[in-house]
């Protein structure tokens, strides 16, 4: 039977940045977006299941000229595939099914951006990369390393996924880090391949008023050397808990302190123009009802991180 297609006309689209339909096809389009509706090992508030669909939502609303590159990044075609159903059988299931759609995009040249979910879905997308890419850095902004061994009876909790990416054999760049156990900061005393940018040290140019002026602007110095550690190609990763959860209060693992709106932008834009940037994903967004603030944050995240790493939507 053949299928029929609704009249022209009169929709709302209903795909990330709400993209006009010559402009969200999958053969031109050059980004692909996969909502992954899952949080099966989440230890603290449930609910990150839901952020995909509701920075889809948030995205609608985005304005699609971003003043600062001045173009519309939307131009070089973003695709966004239905939501990706979690396997009940476990997390190894689920990640298996990420991997496996990674994969596909990546032989159609698309560049993936994965929508979350807890953070540990990120390592699908770091090993369908890894077959492609030999060798490539992973940046992760978020308050928690995730570089535990096993958490709650499971080597893939989003507590472990920092670690499973180092044993990889990948480089990994974390910034932003404010909560540890003992366990993991021996690992990182310890372990190449790692370097850790704590938020305390990107804070310390708010001690100006102390005696020594050496203090001063130490926070940018310890940034651009953290981000000396990355090597090309990059894949991205940004746990919405990296931010001051006074601006992104809708995460499962709320942490004090965490870097605000102009600094992550001002890391991700640093990342874009230095490296080429392979694929990225924002995870573990946890909606409040009827706060949406942190949705459109979410949402608008993702678009400013399409215009950086894809050169403003030319490249
Ligand atoms: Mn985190």
């Amino acid at each position: 039977m053949q299928e029929i297609p609704p009249p022209r006309g009169y929709w709302l689209p209903q795909n990330f940045g709400g993209v006009p339909p010559e402009f969200s096809r999958f053969a031109s389009a050059r980004v692909v977006v996969l909502p992954v509706p899952y949080d099966l090992t989440t230890s603290y508030l449930a609910g990150t299941r839901h952020g995909p669909q509701a920075i889809i939502d948030a995205s609608t609303h985005l304005e699609l000229y971003d003043e600062e590159l001045q173009s519309e990044p939307y131009r070089i075609g973003i695709y966004t595939l239905p939501p990706l159903e979690p396997s009940a059988a476990g997390p190894e299931e689920t990640l298996r099914r990420v991997e496996e759609i990674i994969s596909w995009l990546l032989e159609h040249d698309k560049f993936p951006v994965m929508l979350g979910g807890e953070h540990s879905l990120t390592l699908a997308p770091v090993r369908a990369l890894r077959q492609r890419f030999r060798d490539f850095s992973v940046l992760q902004l978020d308050a928690h390393a995730d570089l535990r061994e096993s958490f709650q009876g499971t080597k893939f909790n989003h507590a472990c996924v920092g670690r499973r990416i180092h044993e990889l054999g990948l480089n990994l760049v974390q910034i932003g880090i404010r909560a540890i156990s003992l366990e993991e900061a021996e690992f990182i005393r310890a372990a190449k391949n790692l370097h850790v940018c704590f938020d305390h040290e990107l804070h310390q140019d708010l001690a100006p008023r102390l005696p020594s002026p050496r203090w001063q602007g130490a926070g940018g110095e310890v940034l651009e050397e953290a981000l000396a550690h990355l090597r090309d190609p990059v894949y991205v990763t940004v746990d919405l808990d990296v931010f001051d959860p006074a601006l992104m209060p809708a995460v499962g693992t709320p942490e004090p302190g965490g870097l605000d709106w102009y600094t992550v932008l001002k890391i991700l834009r640093y990342v874009g123009e230095k490296h080429r940037v392979i694929g990225c994903d924002v995870v573990e967004l946890c909606p409040i009802a009827g706060l949406v603030g942190p949705n459109f944050l979410a949402a608008k995240l993702v678009y400013k991180m399409l215009g950086y790493f894809l050169k403003g939507g030319q490249g």
